[in-house]
Formats: structure tokens, sequence, C-alpha cells
């Protein structure tokens, strides 16, 4: 029985890299966050016309293969062709733009009415906290609809790009989620 478990377990993190999609309006710092977790020195970043790909070091033992997708207007309406075998969703928001927030819930919302999409962890990352007008986590949370989601079916993590803060927690948090649901998975065939 502890042969097969360790056996089970070892599958488990050794499996391949797992598909991750980083979506959010233009500007919101999906760009900056790839290159981060990188460990990219010296980056700028232009905006994005189609995509960034990076695979980034294990998280929990998960390699992460990481698709950072375009989010200007009429990019968004091509995110749906990189729904599929997706493992997780990481959404940014610029916690600066109140403006537009209503406008990045209905994207997401509509994000999750794809099929391949509906129970794929999601994690929102309230981006830009460095900045004196950044809204709290909690605030954009309320204003998202967050709160009618599922239990665990996301987190909301406040971090910042520019220092790296909150994103390592944000990503391992994500590969735990990963792989938790993995594991229920593959406890159903058994
Ligand atoms: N103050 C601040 N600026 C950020 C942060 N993250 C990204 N930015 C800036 O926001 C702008 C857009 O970033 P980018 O990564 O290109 O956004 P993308 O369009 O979502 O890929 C750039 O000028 C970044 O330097 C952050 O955490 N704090
Ligand atoms: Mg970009």
């Amino acid at each position: 029985m502890g042969k097969v478990l360790s056996k089970f377990m070892k599958k488990l993190s050794t499996d391949g890299p797992k598909r991750i999609i980083m979506l959010g309006l233009d500007n919101a710092g999906k760009t900056t966050i790839l290159y981060r977790m990188k460990r990219t020195e010296d980056f700028h970043t232009v905006p994005t016309i189609g995509f960034n790909v990076e695979t980034i070091s294990p998280c929990r033992g998960i390699s992460l293969t990481v698709w950072d997708v375009g989010g200007q207007d009429h990019l968004r309406t091509l995110w749906h062709h990189y729904f599929d075998n997706v493992d997780g969703l990481v959404f940014v928001i610029d916690s600066t733009d109140s403006r537009r927030l209503h406008i990045a819930r209905a994207e997401l919302e509509g994000i999750y009415q794809h099929d391949a999409m509906t129970h794929v962890p999601l994690i929102v990352l309230a981006n830009k906290q460095d900045t004196d007008d950044a809204l709290s986590a909690e605030d954009i949370a309320e204003k998202l609809n967050l709160l009618a989601w599922p239990d665990g079916s996301y987190y909301i993590i406040p971090c910042c790009a520019l220092s790296g803060d909150g994103l390592t927690d944000a990503f391992a948090t994500l590969a735990q989620m990963i792989r938790s649901q993995k594991k229920a998975h593959r406890l159903n065939i058994f």
C-alpha cells in the first residue's frame, strides 16, 4: 500500500508542466508578472500583441507553463482560443483601475461560461498594491462579485509585480489547487 501511494505521489509530482493562462485587461501587469516570476533582469514591457509564454520553476513540485495573453479590447475576443486543456487561470487586476473593474468582472464571468473552463482553479491577483490609490483585495473581491463563487474555487491575492511581493505565494497556491484537484479526480477513478 505504502509503495502504491509513493508511486502515486511521485507521478503527481513528475507529471509534465501544468498549463496556466494569465488573462486580464491590458495594462494590468500580466507581462511584468510573467518576467518577474521568471526572474528576468532588466526587462521592460510593451503592450502584448498575441502572447508571451514561459515555463517557471517548480512551485510545490509542479512546473507551470504560463501563457500571458494580450488583453486589449480587440485581443480579448481571441482569449477562447487558449482555453483547451488549461490547468489553472491567473486573472490579473490593476487595483488602481477602479473605472474598468466592471469590464474586468464581465470578462472573468465570460471566461467561466466556456465549458472547457468551468472547473479550472482561479487565482485573482490584485496587482499594483505599491501605489497609494490601489483598492484592497477585499474591495476588488466585492466589485468582482467573487463572494458568490463557490468556496475554494478561487483565491484573491494582493501583489506587486514590480517588487514581486505576493507572487510566489500566488503561484504556489495555484499549484496546490491544481494538485488537490488532480488528486480528487484520480481518487474518483479508483
Ligand atoms: N506601480 C506598479 N506598476 C506596475 C505593477 N505591475 C505592472 N506595472 C506597470 O503597469 C504597466 C503595464 O504592465 P504590463 O505588464 O505591460 O501589463 P499587461 O498589459 O497586463 O501585460 C507597466 O508600465 C508596468 O511597469 C505594479 O505592481 N506596480
Ligand atoms: Mg502584456
